[in-house]
């Protein structure tokens, strides 16, 4: 399809399309994905999905503003292990402590990455997560270590 666009035979629509197809058939393992309570900024978790279906996950996309239940029960629905947590602002600490005891509570293999503007690698130990990554790349890199 990229080529086809590349050479003017298909548009951005038929991109879209491929990519809504393609995702589809994804087998890989389910991450559970969604903007901390406290905040609105959603692109970032958008990109880190986007890349993430690229490489096979099947993504649950929670959304932005998310409560710290919602992400447990979303891990419980959906038997995952995997979960990203997208933290744009600082003040929602509380919130995303919160977030991870009651995901912990749910399931003790569950593996929790975080990443955002406004976190560091700090925040693994601050908030008890499992890892930082700084940006969709590296963060795909964390999620498939933690699914070996
Ligand atoms: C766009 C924007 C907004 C938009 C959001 C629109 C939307 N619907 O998304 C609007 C205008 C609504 C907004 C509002 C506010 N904003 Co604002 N906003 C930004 C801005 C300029 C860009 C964010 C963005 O989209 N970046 C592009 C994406 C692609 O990058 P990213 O988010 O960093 O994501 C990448 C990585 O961080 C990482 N990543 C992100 N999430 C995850 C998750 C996982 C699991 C992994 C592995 C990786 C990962 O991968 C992504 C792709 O590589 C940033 C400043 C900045 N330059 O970053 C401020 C910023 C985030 N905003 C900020 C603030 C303070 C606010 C407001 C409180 C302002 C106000 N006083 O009203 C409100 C907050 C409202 C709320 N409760 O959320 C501060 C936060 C500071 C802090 N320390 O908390 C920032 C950092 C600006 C600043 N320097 O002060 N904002």
């Amino acid at each position: 399809m990229i080529k086809d666009y590349l050479a003017g035979r298909a548009y951005i629509p038929d991109l879209l399309v491929a990519y809504k197809e393609s995702r589809r058939n994804n087998k890989g393992p389910v991450v559970v994905l969604g903007v901390t309570k406290g905040a609105v900024h959603a692109t970032g978790k958008n990109v880190v999905k986007v890349f993430l279906e690229a490489h096979g996950f099947r993504v649950v996309d929670i959304g932005h503003c998310v409560e710290p239940e919602a992400f447990a029960k979303a891990v419980k629905k959906h038997k995952a292990l995997l979960v990203g947590i997208s933290i744009p602002v600082t003040t929602a600490e509380h919130f995303i402590k919160k977030t991870i005891k009651l995901v912990r509570k749910e399931s003790a293999r569950a593996k929790v990455v975080i990443g955002g503007c406004a976190i560091n690698d700090e925040w693994v130990e601050l908030v008890g997560a499992d890892a930082y990554a700084p940006d969709a790349i590296s963060g795909v890199k964390v999620f498939k270590r933690f699914s070996e």
